[in-house]
């Protein structure tokens, strides 16, 4: 049986993740982070329903001898480093934060590593945020880097340590590139939960209107439970690499909307408005991905199109909040 570390368990990918191995009978270890206030329902909301069957680990990125710790208390054969601040935004409010959770946190879990089980196969979740400004289009995996946030800027840093860390020790050290991918277990802030989760508000007449930043911005967005795939065969290969996973296509955040709001028949342009507190200081405006490497080399193909993922998340967010307001009324009662 093999073994292995999931860091990020907790995140969106972490839980997409940690299903797919244990289905493939993996044993799944997962570091994460403890927090004052624990409240397990939630932190651990993703997870819950797989919460017996995996191993966590208390750990922290910013804490060299608390992941040392881990590692030489378990043995593993394969890490997926997932572990990040992963909002944008975010990034530009607190880049020193965010520098030393991705740069310094994938650093401290490489040099872990090296120090104690370098024949484990590792792979860092790069990101397409490291094009921004691109170079060429679509992005493949020779296209040069010009990041615009902290956060292109620490997965730049991310993708060099990993790569360095190939060719200085030898070591079985893989880089995804992946492009945007959503899935009902998105984080709220990011702009297509935002969406989803508001579009089911307007309909149960919980709110009245969405405010939103650059509408005209394009990426190409996938569903998590199809790029989670591409992560485990990319450390099946006989040799590490690099490899862009992404769908191909384009979309901007105004097509999301129209189809969004056209799931529960209403007109987005009836509702949502630009709001510049959400433009970024520096945005990237287009990525689209060449996935011809992953679709060849790794025979990775997506299952879910841009539809079939709106589909899943409005409806997923339609159910949870008419069962939390059926919850509310009964408890009234
Ligand atoms: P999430 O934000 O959903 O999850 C991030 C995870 O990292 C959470 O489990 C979080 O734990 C954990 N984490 C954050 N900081 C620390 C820390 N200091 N110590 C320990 N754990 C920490 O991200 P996603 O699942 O969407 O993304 C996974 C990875 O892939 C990230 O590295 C992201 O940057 C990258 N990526 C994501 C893409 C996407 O479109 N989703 C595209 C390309 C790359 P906690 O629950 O405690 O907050
Ligand atoms: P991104 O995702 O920055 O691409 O990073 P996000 O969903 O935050 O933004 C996508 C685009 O939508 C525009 N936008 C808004 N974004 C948010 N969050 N809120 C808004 O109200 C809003 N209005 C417009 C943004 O300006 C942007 O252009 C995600 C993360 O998962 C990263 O961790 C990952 O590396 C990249 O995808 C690939």
């Amino acid at each position: 049986m093999k073994r292995a570390l999931i860091t990020g368990i907790t995140g969106q990918d972490g839980s997409y993740l940690a299903e797919f191995l244990l289905q493939q009978g993996y044993e799944v270890h997962g570091l994460v982070r403890r927090v004052a206030l624990e409240q397990p329902e939630q932190r651990l909301r993703r997870i819950s329903h797989i919460k017996k069957d995996v191993v966590l680990h208390a750990g922290s990125l910013e804490s060299y001898p608390s992941l040392f710790h881990i590692l030489s208390r378990c043995k593993i054969d394969e890490c997926y480093h997932l572990a990040a601040q992963s909002f944008v935004a975010e990034s530009f409010e607190d880049g020193f934060s965010t520098m030393n959770s991705n740069s310094s946190g994938t650093h401290y879990m490489l040099a872990a590593l090296h120090q104690l089980q370098p024949e484990c196969r590792f792979y860092f979740a790069g990101s397409s945020e490291m094009f921004g400004k691109v170079r060429e289009t679509p992005q493949k995996e020779t296209t040069p880097f010009h990041p615009r946030s902290p956060y292109g800027i620490s997965k730049v840093s991310g993708y060099y340590l990993t790569l360095n860390y190939r060719e200085a020790y030898g070591m079985f050290c893989s880089n995804g590139m992946l492009f945007n991918h959503e899935s009902p277990r998105r984080g709220f802030e990011f702009v297509t939960r935002k969406i989803t989760h508001n579009v089911a508000r307007i309909k149960l007449g919980l709110a009245t209107d969405l405010p939103l930043g650059n509408l005209e911005a394009r990426r190409d967005w996938g569903h998590a439970a199809d790029y989670v795939r591409a992560m485990h065969l990319m450390l099946q290969q006989p040799e590490p690499g690099d490899y862009v996973v992404a769908m191909g296509e384009t979309h901007s955040v105004r097509e999301f909307c129209d189809l969004a709001f056209r799931e529960v028949g209403l007109d987005y342009r009836d509702y949502v408005r630009e709001d510049p507190q959400f433009y970024r200081p520096a945005e990237v405006d287009l990525l689209v991905g060449d996935p011809t490497l992953a679709n060849e080399k790794l025979g990775w193909r997506p299952t879910y199109s841009f539809r079939d993922l709106i589909r899943e998340m409005v409806a997923n967010d339609l159910s949870l909040l008419e069962t939390e307001l059926q919850r509310t009324s009964t408890s009234v009662v």
